[in-house]
């Protein structure tokens, strides 16, 4: 038989729209994972490693320090490093755990890292994945893996629970914001309702959560790091019937047997692809 929830588990996703499940893969193979992310941060002259939105930047100087601390986010990064690749996004453990929600035939849809350096970390604003995504796409399954231990100190997610089961929200660009986000009057109103949970894990353990979900993380005022990996899957049913554009799906099980490529194999999408992005609404004045 294949991975299943614990009935807490499937509890907690029925009611919250998360949950979260301990030491998918080894304390030393999160270490193996932290190290390939930090060498390639480190290294002067990083051209492509891929980030987006990044208060850290540009650097100011380029010793290790600074170099260590210089991004937020990194695009696309777990699938052009193989030890993370097959350990984690296209590892068994954590494909058994798709495969209970997605089927037999798994896709990579997003693939990021998130870093936020002790005293300087940004915050990521509250936002429900779909919500940035634009596409309408509500199936696909969301892991967060801890490399770090992620704490309430160094800026752990946080969600709201049961959010998951709201709408998906127009989400907005505020003059300070880093990214689209969800309108900061109705977080408000959320938070009063229904309470915030904080997703402390550690290094090697995994949150899980439907895109529906409204999540955040707060800037990391403590001294120390936290970092972590993300990943998005998809199927080829949603893709084939959903609205997104073509992201560069890859390959992670077919017929429920783990890809070995590496680079992975493209999914070549068999619709033309005519979903357009909904533009944020920008709202003028800082909240
Ligand atoms: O790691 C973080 O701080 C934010 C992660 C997140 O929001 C996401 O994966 O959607």
């Amino acid at each position: 038989m294949g991975w299943k929830p614990t009935a807490e588990q499937a509890q907690q996703y029925e009611e919250r729209g998360y949950f979260t499940v301990p030491n998918v893969v080894s304390r030393q193979t999160a270490a193996e994972m932290l190290g390939v992310i930090k060498n390639a941060i480190m290294t002067p002259d990083t051209e492509d490693i891929g980030t987006d939105a990044d208060p850290m930047d540009p650097m100011l100087d380029d010793t290790p320090e600074a170099r260590a601390v210089r991004f937020r986010k990194l695009n696309k990064f777990n699938q052009r490093n193989p030890l993370i690749w097959h350990n984690a996004h296209c590892g068994q453990p954590v494909l058994d755990i798709a495969r209970y929600f997605l089927g037999d035939d798994i896709l990579l849809k997003y693939d990021s890292c998130f870093l936020k350096p002790a005293k300087s970390g940004s915050a990521t604003p509250w936002h429900q994945d779909n919500g940035l995504w634009r596409d309408g796409d509500t199936e696909p399954f969301n892991f967060w893996m801890a490399l770090d231990p992620a704490t309430i100190e160094n800026g752990c997610l946080q969600m709201i629970p049961g959010s998951y089961k709201t709408e998906i929200v127009h989400h907005v660009l505020y003059q300070n914001s880093i990214h689209g986000e969800l309108p900061r009057e109705r977080v408000e109103e959320m938070i009063d309702t229904y309470g915030v949970e904080h997703i402390e894990l550690e290094p090697g353990s995994v949150v899980v959560w439907h895109s529906n979900a409204w999540h955040y993380s707060p800037p990391n005022t403590s001294d120390k790091g936290r970092i972590a990996i993300a990943g998005v899957m998809s199927s080829p049913d949603i893709v084939e019937n959903g609205n997104s554009g073509d992201v560069g799906y890859k390959w992670l099980m077919k017929q429920g047997q783990v890809m070995p490529d590496f680079p992975a194999q493209e999914y070549a999408m068999q619709r033309t692809p005519t979903g357009k992005a909904v533009p944020w609404i920008k709202i003028d004045e800082p909240r």
